[in-house]
């Protein structure tokens, strides 16, 4: 594949819209999307590497002694099928997975779907590498773009990974709307394999996102960074404290920023000027985890069957194969 084959359909994403209304609301928000500018992605990078996020680690463990089970659901009597990666990232993960289907011949193409269109240009290249043989069809969307784009993709079985726990940084509404969605785009034997992170001791969940190396800090801060950057803005970062809190009643952990004083700060090219009283916030990301009754009910709502939930070891997390 070229690099210059990657199809991009991205819409375009209205960051000033975002900004001004949901640093004038009360609470103050920011969708937790705009983390992710390159500065953002090397940073998470970072995080997935850290002792006390033990996501990433958890899921490749599922991957790495990835079940014949699964591999069967995915090749089915050996019908070519279509993987479709939502947020595939560096495919770190995925590459296990595409291991095994190659070393087992399945009949299948690769699309993994990226907002970056950087990371799906490394991705490529490096899968190049490593699987000559792979067809594959990156697509550069959001993930609602990219499901009315599955069309173009008919005619043949489709698999959809969600990987990485991405289902946690959506509010209730947006994970029920986001899998009724793809329901609709998919038929009925169509798969959807979904990392979910799972409820456990609370106080485990918190370090995860309260490391003590403080990248966390750093990639909650580049928010404020990039708004400067991209707004003419002058947030000063020490004149506020990065701050995660989880609620084990409702499994979400949400990251803050905390003004640490009264303050106003001016975004030049928005001609905005926001306030902040003193030791006031703005939600930055949402991280849910999830009971197997939750990931249960989930699936029934928006019209998906629980095949089976494959789990780590220590069941911190589990990819949970649904069926259309
Ligand atoms: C991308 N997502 C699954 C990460 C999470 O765990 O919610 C983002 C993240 N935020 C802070 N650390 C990691």
């Amino acid at each position: 594949m070229d690099i210059s084959d990657i199809v991009k359909t991205t819409n375009q994403e209205n960051f000033a819209e975002d900004l001004i209304k949901g640093l004038s609301s009360s609470p103050k928000y920011l969708p937790s999307r705009y983390l992710y500018d390159d500065k953002g992605d090397a940073l998470f990078q970072k995080i997935m590497n850290l002792d006390e996020y033990y996501l990433t680690r958890a899921e490749f463990q599922i991957l790495q002694n990835i079940s014949e089970d699964l591999l069967d659901y995915f090749i089915h009597y050996n019908k070519p099928f279509d993987l479709i990666e939502l947020g595939a990232g560096d495919g770190l993960k995925t590459r296990v997975l595409l291991k095994s289907l190659m070393d087992k011949k399945a009949a299948f193409q690769y699309i993994p779907v990226d907002i970056s269109e950087n990371i799906l240009r490394l991705l490529s290249s490096e899968l190049n590498k490593e699987f000559p043989d792979l067809i594959l069809k990156p697509l550069c969307n959001d993930y609602f773009g990219a499901m009315s784009e599955l069309q173009r993709f008919e005619g043949k079985r489709k698999v959809v990974l969600f990987m990485g726990g991405n289902i946690g940084n959506f509010s209730q509404d947006e994970s029920f709307n986001f899998f009724a969605e793809l329901s609709k785009c998919l038929a009925p034997g169509d798969l959807v394999l979904t990392g979910f992170d799972l409820k456990k001791d609370p106080r485990l969940i918190l370090k995860a996102y309260d490391d003590s190396e403080g990248i966390t800090a750093k990639f909650n801060f580049n928010l404020l960074h990039r708004i400067n950057k991209e707004f003419a803005g002058d947030f000063k970062t020490e004149n506020f404290i990065h701050f995660p809190y989880y609620d084990p009643a409702t499994g979400e952990c949400k990251s803050f920023l905390v003004s640490r004083i009264n303050q106003s700060v001016r975004l030049k090219a928005l001609d905005l000027t926001i306030g902040f009283k003193a030791w006031e916030s703005i939600q930055t990301e949402v991280s849910k985890k999830y009971s197997e009754k939750e990931i249960e009910d989930l699936a029934d709502l928006t019209g998906f069957a629980r095949i089976q939930n494959f789990y780590d070891a220590n069941k911190y997390f589990t990819d949970s194969l649904w069926v259309k």
